[in-house]
């Protein structure tokens, strides 16, 4: 065999990375179930580099190099057992297969687990950055064995995004880690994603601004601490007009936003792990309230506020900039920290300065303030939440004022900012000195006997309710 590595699965991702791969030099073997896809690639793209055709799975194993590299690029679920259960009968101890589909990490720790077995390297790779991404440069997050990347490592170094000289991938950890750090980052993608829609809202509801005046605000924001991929298209996105209808093309848009699932991952996962995010699950269910389309009309016609709203703030718009600058950064905090539960569940020792740092290119959620964040893990790894890093810290509390006469004035308007609002109270939250969690407990007690600790001595308590309501230690 002559390739340097093989893509089975062909379609707009699949293709692109393999012509990443020929561009970077790389001589790729290329495969699709559907021939049509392979023949396509080779006749539109040849020109970019060295690519080998293959008719079967059989053909593209053969014309590898030893050991065989191969990256699957095929829909989530079934077709990924299929294709790798083929391929594993045609591997040999040492080769390694790649996924770099969406898995759900858990199927990934089982693939893993299973090709192990049979001596072979499994890598579940995490990969952001669209059709574009792929081509370019993307976000590669794979996960599998220290032995495994050091084969393929410098390979997908070469073909991922660049940030100050620096490749945006790096080996997440082992089995299911990359993809389990695919899924948070598409989880932080929801959270940013809905607090831009929230602030949006505002500037057009609160502070009267139209579509194209707000996407001049936006490309201002991307200026400074915000910027960022999400900002700067959500400037092109609202400066659109539908050539149809002459009117901004955010208006002819149906206001109900759909999802294909990470995000649902994403908080799913948190409620095993018992680790909070619930900016992230805002976003998600944000989602599925817009497209709750019988509920909404049922609802129609519920007041709103019946006092008029004050005089805008003259500073409402830098106000704004701020609530969204502290609820991304909580919403961030929230991913890194069930980044860093999820690597202690399943001892996968992740590096989330090096997380940070993969994610400042080549990916949907690429911003500078990742800098930031690789920098506050690089100095304190054992920091325990976001918030509480120095630099942080600081900048949160400059934000934080502006922050509360956002979500009041959103509330005292009625226009909905779950993602704004949420972000304060798990702010709000994480620094009160005493929190009502103390009559949940004895709640708790009185109804289900479920017992409490005190503040002032060890040990669980009950007390006894229906009688005398003496204390008994249990
Ligand atoms: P196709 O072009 O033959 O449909 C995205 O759908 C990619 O996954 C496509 O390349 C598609 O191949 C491939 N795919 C989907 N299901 C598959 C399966 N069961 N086996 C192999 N490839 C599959």
């Amino acid at each position: 065999g002559t390739a340097a590595i093989g893509v089975t699965g062909l379609a707009t991702m699949g293709g692109n990375l393999a012509r990443n791969l020929a561009r970077n030099g790389y001589p790729v073997a290329v495969h699709n179930r559907t021939s049509a896809r392979t023949e396509a690639l080779v006749s539109e793209h040849g020109d970019e580099g060295v690519f080998v055709p293959a008719g079967t799975l059989a053909e593209l194993v053969d014309s590898l190099q030893r050991p065989r590299q191969v990256i699957i690029m095929v829909k989530a679920g079934g077709a990924t057992d299929a294709v790798i259960d083929e391929l594993a009968g045609l591997l040999e101890p040492g080769d390694i297969i790649l996924d770099g589909g969406n898995a759900h990490f858990a199927d990934t720790r089982r693939r893993e687990a299973a090709l192990r077995e049979r001596g072979l390297h499994f890598v579940g790779t995490g990969i952001s950055g669209g059709e574009e991404g792929a081509l370019l440069g993307p976000s590669i997050m794979p996960g599998g064995s220290v032995e495994a990347y050091r084969q393929v490592g410098p390979v997908l170094e070469n073909i991922a995004a660049e940030v100050d000289g620096a490749p945006c991938c790096v080996h997440v950890g082992p089995d299911g880690a990359g993809h389990f750090v695919k899924m948070v980052h598409n989880g932080i993608e929801y959270a940013d994603m809905q607090l831009i829609a929230e602030s949006y809202d505002l500037l057009r509801a609160v502070a009267g601004l139209a579509p194209a005046e707000i996407a001049e605000v936006f490309r201002t924001w991307n200026q400074g601490d915000l910027e960022s991929y999400l900002i700067e298209i959500t400037a092109e996105v609202l400066g659109h007009t539908d050539p149809e209808t002459g009117a901004p093309f955010v208006d002819v848009v149906a206001d109900r936003a759909e999802q294909k699932g990470t995000g649902r991952w994403t908080v799913r996962e948190a409620l095993e792990l018992g680790d909070p995010v619930p900016g992230i699950a805002e976003a998600v269910f944000a989602r599925a309230l817009s497209g709750a389309v019988r509920q909404r009309e049922v609802c129609a016609s519920l007041p709103g506020p019946t006092e008029p709203p004050g005089e805008v703030r003259s500073g409402f718009v830098d106000d704004l900039r701020e609530a969204l600058y502290g609820a991304k950064l909580a919403a961030y905090a929230q991913g890194f920290s069930m980044i860093s539960a999820a690597s202690e569940q399943y001892g996968w020792n992740v590096d989330l300065a090096g997380t940070a740092r993969i994610w400042r290119g080549g990916c949907i959620i690429r911003a500078r303030f990742l800098d930031r964040i690789a920098e506050a893990y690089r100095t304190r790894p054992e920091l325990l939440n976001l918030l509480a890093d120095d630099y942080f810290a600081e900048q949160v509390s400059r934000s934080q004022q502006a922050w509360r006469r956002v979500v009041g004035t959103a509330a005292a308007a009625g226009v909905p900012a779950p993602g704004l609002s949420s972000g304060l109270a798990y702010y709000d939250t994480l620094r009160a000195s005493r929190l009502p969690a103390a009559l949940v407990q004895g709640l708790r007690d009185y109804f289900g006997a479920h017992t409490y600790q005190r503040v002032d001595r060890d040990g669980y308590f009950h007390t006894l309710w229906s009688g005398d309501r003496s204390e008994t230690a249990s």
